[in-house]
């Protein structure tokens, strides 16, 4: 439940947040600050299981219960479907507005989850029902209180029922009640949220006023992550791509973000703030207009003090990708069309490839094809001597056996880190780098070291049901 607290009005004595009825708690509706802090810790320390939370609720006692000490239900399952009832319509917003609202809300949880949310058409197949009524509302125990004070309550079995006395907005105003946050809020108890006393949270007992945003901050992605866990790799591809910006009244200047491509999806990194970008992911076609629609293999750019170029590849074919105007050319300056097929661009090179990266140390492409690496010099357009290799053999293991043989997903160089990194499931290897060596001499050149969970280093990258796509 999301209470409306006006600054001069103090915290009423009804429930501010609840899950009322059936046995289940609502969350203490007073707590000091403090005390529900430690309610708030209390929760975060308690790692369990799904399971294991799910069958403690099945037998949790009541004192528990109200202590808030208990997260609300937790979900089994990864895919969630949800509805905005039929009869459940806000009389005072457009019926789209309220559901792409909604979407959105749900749509900021599944970006820091494994957990999708899919819009679905019939009640009897939603886990999550949403409404919004007056005073007394489909069957549900607690009745509403007219405009102020409740805005909104859940329930633990995952209703949602919002008050439509309530002067609800779905855009930026400042005037009414952002719906988004509310929606946000009570989403996060379906999913067994606590309150979380701290400024900046979406899980605050009383609606804030303050920032017309509803985004999840870093300790709102820990606390959901601590009952559904982190998003992990595969990746199609990955890569660092830079492009020249104009800056009003200065020089250009380059620009660089990291892109991870997933199927039909992609995600730009943001390093410095170690995040995805706010709203993503995105669909392929709506940053890289011309590519094929997914299924991209690789994805390479030569950025040198001469040139720039980038390409990209799929099957057999190559891309080459106009950066500045945002899209694939259609062809090259002698008037042959892309895609070509990459032997007609690399001679030498087998398709399809596994991916490449271009090395800033010795300006050559390499190219990564099952278990072979092959060294690709751009200048003159020919194999490198001596290769194709095997990957083992130009970037052996660190630590014996811990290696990714071969069938790389992605490889690239890292501006942010100043290293390569190699990346292949849920792992990534990080190849030595000239820090590395100062530090340990004994390290080989090229070497592997050991690999690490990808979600170690790369923070929510995560799925969203393709329902979810009109939201950009
Ligand atoms: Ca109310
Ligand atoms: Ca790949
Ligand atoms: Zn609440
Ligand atoms: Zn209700």
């Amino acid at each position: 439940m999301l209470e409306l607290v006006q600054s001069a009005k103090k915290a009423t004595n009804k429930p501010q947040c609840g899950i009322p009825d059936q046995n289940f708690q609502r969350t203490d509706p007073l707590s000091s600050a403090s005390a529900s802090h430690t309610i708030g810790q209390k929760v975060f320390r308690r790692k369990r299981s799904l399971k294991t939370l799910f069958n403690r609720f099945k037998r949790a006692r009541k004192t528990e219960l109200a202590s808030g000490s208990v997260l609300g239900l937790v979900f089994a399952k990864e895919r969630l479907k949800w509805i905005l009832m039929h009869e459940g319509y806000s009389s005072h917003l457009f019926p789209e507005e309220q559901r792409a609202t909604l979407r959105l809300a749900f749509r900021l949880w599944s970006e820091v989850t494994p957990l999708e949310f899919e819009e679905v058409a019939r009640v009897s197949e939603a886990d999550i029902k949403l409404g919004f009524g007056t005073g007394r509302h489909f069957g549900c125990s607690q009745v509403f209180d007219g405009k102020d004070q409740e805005l909104a309550h859940a329930w633990q079995h995952g209703d949602i029922h919002f008050d439509d006395d309530e002067h609800f907005t779905t855009n930026n105003s400042d005037q009414g009640i952002s719906l988004l946050k509310v929606a946000v809020h009570e989403i996060g108890h379906v999913l067994g949220l606590p309150h979380i006393y701290r400024a900046g949270s979406v899980m605050q007992p009383n609606y804030s006023t303050v920032g017309s945003g509803a985004e999840l901050d870093s300790q709102d992605r820990k606390a959901i992550q601590r009952l559904y866990g982190v998003c992990e790799g595969p990746f199609d591809t990955v890569f660092d791509w830079v492009r020249e910006v104009k800056r009003p009244l200065g020089q250009p200047v380059a620009i660089f973000n990291t892109f991870f491509f997933r199927k039909g999806w992609y995600w730009m990194y943001e390093n410095q703030n170690n995040r995805t970008r706010y709203g993503d992911p995105l669909v392929l076609s709506a940053g890289w207009s011309g590519l094929p629609l997914e299924g991209i293999d690789a994805a390479l750019q030569i950025w040198t003090l001469a040139m720039e170029v980038t390409y990209f590849f799929k099957g057999t074919q190559y891309w080459k990708y106009d950066s500045k105007n945002e899209r694939v050319f259609i062809e090259d300056s002698q008037g042959y069309r892309y895609p070509k097929h990459i032997s007609q661009g690399f001679p030498g090179v087998p398709a399809p490839i596994d991916t490449a990266f271009f090395d800033q140390r010795d300006q050559h492409v390499y190219f990564f094809c099952n278990n072979l690496v092959m060294a690709f010099d751009v200048s003159s357009n020919h194999m490198a001597f001596g290769y194709p290799k095997k990957i083992t053999e130009v970037f052996p293991a660190v630590v014996l056996g811990d290696h990714p043989n071969g069938n790389l997903d992605a490889a690239y160089f890292s501006y942010t880190h100043q290293a390569i990194f190699f990346f292949k499931g849920i792992y990534f290897w990080k190849v030595v780098d000239a820090t590395d060596i100062l530090n340990n001499p004994k390290l080989p050149f090229n070497g592997l070291l050991p690999k690490k969970r990808l979600s170690e280093q790369w923070l929510d990258i995560c799925d969203v049901h393709s329902s979810m796509l009109i939201m950009k």
